[in-house]
């Protein structure tokens, strides 16, 4: 028998764990472990991701492993042409304990409910000791979420942040007060955008030789999915990455807060971070973001609805979707309160529509594998909720799209957050909205086709209608909502020759709306 102790500990570590401070890492030994990194084809095709998002995974993750090969480790990567890849996390993983025998596994707790699950049946399946480690890349473990959330009948972010605020410390006076004498800014957050705006310009990061192979793999082997590899940008190492944060702090970071719900055709980022996919890859740590934020803020680099808003996006909605996702998976895939059914519209896919908001989000979704959170709650998921569109499909769509997307993020902001679907538990009330609401915030009714003064009929834009349709057909649900429950007076006075113009009038647009075809976001 080999004596166990010259045995390595054999580490897998996930796609979207690219940290040198990852639990299952910190602290090893580097000739005591094999490091196992895994391009595999079911976790590349379970969605068809948008091709920038399949190369930037794994082109961060091939930069990792040379980053740890460098200093030294022992890096066992599986690269998704090679030969015998079995396709799986489970098969790969069986085939490393044949070529290394180690004494043990050491994972680190996956971010997706369908990978923990096949984690989780490993102990049974292989012969040598397996530890699963928390995922502390998170500032709130999941037990500590599970009893906050315990016993709550309303889950609201607002509560959670206060609280994490509190354990961090961020933005809080020595007598434990919020810096400011307010937690929350937002009211000074929602700024049209200007004749004079100007957005520097983020550094992108053109591909060198290794992200150019993947992008040629993608193209190669993902040719048929969704997006568009030409804009490929994305920072794939962490140099790269705190780069790109630098930027953003240096150049954004000033703006960010009044401009965070303004939106403008054409210009893609505005004064947003665009950290998104660094800090869900690992490249990025989110308490140190936060601290810098907090340093501009004290050094009078940075007002404070900036800051705030920016800190609260991390240490409030980030981790509190995490938190939300493991509390109600697996059932939360699944919810469908509103029993919404239609089909996805095709032009979620093609960006052929009219409506001019929607045209120029799906756009920037094609081509940068991107659209900021506006776009994504108040034009794509605002138009998915009012036209009653199947939660599963929207999902689906979302996980897809976004360079960002996993589904412990995704699922929460659009199951709950946008479409309601959970019934309100994380939402106080649907983000449901006309086009008045799309014509403040954003340039894009200017130039569109629809006008969103005009309310029914021939011209009028489609989220008018669209809006009282969904507010009549819900009205049972709705009307005892204390946050929603007043508007129905409006819908009540206006008689009912006006309500059924409005109804026709959703009823006639929804009829042309074309359903997606199969197969966009999964295989037949
Ligand atoms: P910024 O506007 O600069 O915000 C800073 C950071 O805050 C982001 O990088 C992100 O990490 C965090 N953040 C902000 N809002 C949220 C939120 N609602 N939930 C979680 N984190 C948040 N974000 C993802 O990372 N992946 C997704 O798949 C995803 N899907 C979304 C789907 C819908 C329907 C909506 C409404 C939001 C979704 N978000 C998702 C949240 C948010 O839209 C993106 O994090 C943000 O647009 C990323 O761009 P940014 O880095 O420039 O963000
Ligand atoms: C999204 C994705 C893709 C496209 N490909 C891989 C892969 O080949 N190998 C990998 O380790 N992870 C990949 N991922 C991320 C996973 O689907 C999943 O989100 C994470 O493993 C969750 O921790
Ligand atoms: Fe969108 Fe309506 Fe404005 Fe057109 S008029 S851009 S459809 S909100």
């Amino acid at each position: 028998m080999p004596d166990p102790a010259n045995r390595p500990v054999l580490v897998p570590i996930l796609g979207d764990q690219l940290t040198r401070k990852l639990a299952s890492l910190r602290g090893r030994a580097k000739d005591d472990n094999v490091i196992l990194i895994m391009e595999v084809w079911d976790e590349a095709t379970y969605v068809r991701h948008h091709k920038q998002k399949i190369a930037l995974i794994f082109s961060a993750m091939r930069h990792f492993a040379g980053e740890l090969e460098d200093a030294g480790w022992s890096v066992d990567y599986i690269r998704l042409n090679d030969p015998d890849n079995s396709g799986s996390f489970t098969g790969e993983l069986a085939r490393a304990i044949e070529r290394h025998d180690p004494r043990a596994i050491h994972v680190t707790h996956s971010g997706e409910w369908r990978v923990q699950q096949a984690i989780e049946q490993w102990p049974g399946k292989f012969a040598c000791e397996v530890e699963i480690l928390e995922d502390d890349r998170f500032l709130c473990p999941l037990t500590d979420f599970r009893d906050w959330a315990q016993d709550r009948a309303t889950l609201r972010m607002e509560n959670f942040y206060h609280d994490m605020r509190r354990k961090t410390g961020l933005l809080m006076t020595e007598d434990g007060k919020p810096v400011g004498g307010e937690w929350n800014y937002d009211k000074l957050n929602r700024e049209s955008p200007g004749e004079d705006m100007d957005p520097p310009p983020r550094p992108t990061f053109p591909p060198d030789a290794i992200t150019s192979e993947v992008i040629a793999l993608v193209e190669k082997r993902f040719g048929g999915h969704f997006g568009s590899l030409d804009n490929f940008g994305w920072p794939v190492t962490r140099e790269q990455a705190e780069e790109a944060a630098d930027a953003f702090f240096g150049e954004r970071l000033a703006r960010f807060g009044p401009y965070q719900d303004a939106m403008v055709h054409g210009q893609d980022d505005l004064f947003h971070s665009m950290l998104s996919t660094s800090l869900n890859l690992g490249l990025l740590d989110p308490l140190d973001l936060c601290r810098r934020a907090e340093a501009l803020y004290e050094a009078g680099e940075a007002p404070i609805n900036s800051v705030e808003g920016f800190i609260r996006q991390i240490i409030g909605w980030r981790e509190y979707v995490r938190g939300f996702y493991w509390q109600f998976m697996p059932g939360l895939a699944e919810v469908n309160a509103l029993e919404a059914k239609r089909p996805l519209p095709e032009f979620y896919w093609t960006g052929e529509t009219d409506m001019r908001c929607l045209a120029d989000c799906i756009r920037s979704t094609r081509d940068n594998a991107h659209a900021h959170h506006i776009q994504r709650l108040m034009v794509l998921g605002n138009f998915a909720l009012i036209a009653g569109i199947d939660p599963q499909a929207v999902e689906d769509w979302y996980l897809v799209v976004y360079a960002d997307a996993y589904e412990w993020v995704e699922l929460p902001n659009v199951a709950a957050m946008i479409l309601y679907a959970d019934g309100g538990k994380l939402a106080s009330k649907p983000y449901a909205a006309s086009g008045n609401y799309i014509n403040t915030m954003s340039d894009y009714c200017r130039k569109c086709r629809y006008s969103p003064s005009k309310k029914t009929g021939e011209g009028a834009c489609p989220f008018n209608p669209l809006y009282w349709h969904f507010m009549h057909n819900h009205r049972d649900r709705l009307e005892s909502n204390h946050r929603v429950g007043r508007i129905y007076a409006n819908w009540d006075r206006m008689g009912e020759e006006r309500q059924r113009e409005y109804l026709d009038s959703a009823e006639a647009f929804l009829e042309t709306l074309v359903p997606a075809k199969q197969g966009w976001a999964r295989e037949e």
